[in-house]
């Protein structure tokens, strides 16, 4: 069978928090998307018996959320989180850390993340791109005559 159907997001090396490298492959689906009944991976993978067998996810010992991979339970967090080095608690994700999070400043704030402009644009309706200002202001300022 021809691999095809893997989009550009198969060119990541790393998943990005509470995602996860579908095996032997580089998709990464989010962890909600493991054992829920539907195959996100592209041979499946996300799904298998190994749902029924790790069906009782030890949600006691994750502070968020718990997902069953093929290898077993693994706890990940809400958006904006990602797991700590011990696998279990939350901390917050560093977003200004990932090139491109924002056009121009980026912002790190707990469970989030805030995009500005430098001076001369605005922050665009996505809250992540920067437009210079189109106004009359920066024209005449550059017409203005030069002082001799
Ligand atoms: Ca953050």
């Amino acid at each position: 069978m021809a691999d095809t159907g893997v989009g550009p997001h198969s060119r990541v090396s790393q998943c990005p928090p509470n995602e996860y490298q579908c095996g032997g492959t580089e998709l990464c689906i989010h962890m909600s998307k493991l054992c829920n009944g539907v195959p996100d991976c592209t041979d499946g993978w996300d799904e298998g018996p190994h749902c029924r067998v790790f069906a009782n996810c030890t949600l006691s010992a994750c502070q968020d959320s718990c997902a069953v991979t093929q290898s077993g339970p693994v706890c990940y967090c809400k958006s904006g989180y990602q797991i700590d080095q011990f696998g279990t608690k939350c901390k917050d994700f560093d977003e200004c850390s990932v090139y491109g999070t924002c056009s121009q400043s980026c912002t790190n704030t707990e469970g989030s993340y805030a995009c500005s402009c430098v001076e001369g644009y605005l922050l665009q309706p996505d809250n992540r791109s920067c437009k210079a200002k189109n106004g009359r202001m920066s024209r005449c300022n550059s017409w203005q005559a030069p002082l001799l």
